[in-house]
């Protein structure tokens, strides 16, 4: 059976030779353009990134490796990490080796602490999570090896190791925060009989008397875990490691992304958007009232949080995902039947309001609820949580850029006066 390094290394030369040859006979064809409005609104739609280990259709949402996220709720994380990187599920005895690999990386240098202890006592959880994982920098097997001359076609083998070694770090760093920056005690130790979800949720310390808040971790880990690599964190990840910054520079930088209220911090915005209903109408809100508060919000200019999506067109199958553990494990808390009543109206005002190119919930709009009921609840670390999934994706992506020998991304800008001047000169 051969080792996670061993399949890749024989999956590898296939795949350069494919785009090698791709680029050979088919380089100079076009797969997209740019408009004046893309080039200043985001590059929204502009094809110009490859990304293999996951695909949203704006129709489907998220297939991960081909396969619907649906069809992968009820697998362990560490098992979703191996399909983003090789593009198979590992049978029974490469998981095995994977998990134990892990395990063996479950090692959080000292330091970390002490850096993390000496930061305000108010910062941000994602800070300081940006700060650990970057702190970590020294670890970097890539940048020890880069440093020794390693040949251009080796780069993924170290930056595999970063990978593994930063996936089976990041909980625990995670899991020290919440204990730390909420005043939840001492740090709860790995435990090397569990695996990455249920470990994470035993670090964390809420009660989990039935186990369900392990399983809500499990699903949220393999849920956020990629969405394609155009998105704030992923994209930023791959730049940051197209110049060949060690994995940790990269993720970090990523992860600051991911920090923004438009990309991963929406997640808390939601919660706080139903918690103020619930306040304001003293409980589940009727269809009226909800579709009134919602008006006067949008008119007030703001976004409904967790609705609309750059990409999806449709109900994203993560939302659903949680909507379907929320309905099986706690459809009595008046926190989730929110959530739901929020999806049988806001779609259809924000479709009235017509704005919104995609009225439809995205991952963000249930999570926080389910959360909330297992007693997490600190919005400010909902973002964390996406983190150490997001963790997964990009660092399978960051492997597969450097064995494909992915080049420096630079993209050209241009000024406000040449496309004055282009627009204006008759072709
Ligand atoms: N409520 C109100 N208005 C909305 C809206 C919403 N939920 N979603 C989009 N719109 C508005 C936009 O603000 C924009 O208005 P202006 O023309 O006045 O600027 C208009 O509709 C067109 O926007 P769009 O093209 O449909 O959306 P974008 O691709 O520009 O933005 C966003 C996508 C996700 C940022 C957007 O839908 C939004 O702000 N949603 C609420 C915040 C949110 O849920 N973010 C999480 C996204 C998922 C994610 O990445 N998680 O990490």
């Amino acid at each position: 059976m051969p080792t996670l390094e061993e399949k890749l290394a024989a999956q590898i030369p296939g795949l350069r030779e494919e785009i090698k040859s791709l680029l050979k006979e088919h380089g100079n064809k076009v797969i997209s353009e740019v408009t004046v409005a893309q080039a200043y609104g985001g590059m929204r739609g502009v094809k110009a990134l490859v990304c293999d280990t996951s695909a949203v259709p704006p129709e489907k949402g998220l297939l991960i490796r081909g396969i619907p996220v649906a069809e992968l709720v009820d697998r362990l994380p560490e098992e979703v990490f191996y399909l983003l990187l090789t593009g198979e599920l590992p049978d029974e005895e490469a998981l095995k080796d994977l998990l134990a690999d892990l395990k063996k990386r479950r090692k959080v240098p000292d330091y970390v602490w002490k850096v993390l202890n000496a930061m305000p006592k108010d910062s941000h959880p994602m800070c300081m999570l940006d700060t650990a994982i970057l702190t970590m920098e020294k670890e970097s097997v890539f940048r020890k090896k880069y440093d020794k001359g390693i040949p251009r076609e080796d780069y993924w083998i170290p930056a595999l190791e970063d990978a593994l070694s930063v996936i089976a770090r990041v909980p625990i760093v995670a899991a020290g925060i919440y204990r730390m920056r909420f005043g939840k005690g001492k740090r709860i130790p790995s435990n090397p009989k569990l695996d990455m979800g249920a470990d994470y949720a035993q670090m964390l310390g809420l009660k989990d008397p039935k186990g369900e808040f392990a399983k809500l971790m499990r699903l949220y880990l393999v849920l956020h875990s990629d969405h394609e690599s155009g998105n704030v964190s992923a994209a930023t990840t791959y730049t940051v490691g197209s110049a060949l910054s060690d994995l940790y520079y990269a993720l970090s930088a990523g992860l600051n992304g991911l920090a923004g209220p438009l990309h991963g911090l929406a997640n808390q915005e939601c919660l706080k958007f139903v918690l103020d209903l619930k306040k304001h109408f003293k409980g589940v809100p009727t269809d009226e009232q909800l579709r009134q508060f919602s008006w006067d919000w949008l008119n007030s200019g703001k976004v409904i949080p967790g609705y609309g999506h750059a990409v999806l067109r449709v109900t994203d199958p993560r939302f659903d995902a949680f909507l379907n553990f929320g309905k099986q494990y706690c459809s009595n808390d008046p926190i989730f039947q929110i959530v739901e009543k929020i999806f049988d109206i806001v779609p259809k005002v924000l479709m009235e309001q017509g704005k919104a190119k995609d009225p439809w919930p995205n991952v963000d709009a249930g999570s926080g609820s389910l959360l909330y009921h297992y007693g997490m609840k600190e919005f400010d670390y909902y973002t964390v949580l996406f983190s150490v999934s997001r963790s997964l994706g990009v660092c399978a992506q960051t492997v597969i850029a450097r064995a494909i020998g992915s080049p420096i991304v630079r993209p050209k800008s241009v000024t406000t006066s040449w496309i004055k001047k282009f627009v204006t000169t008759p072709a």
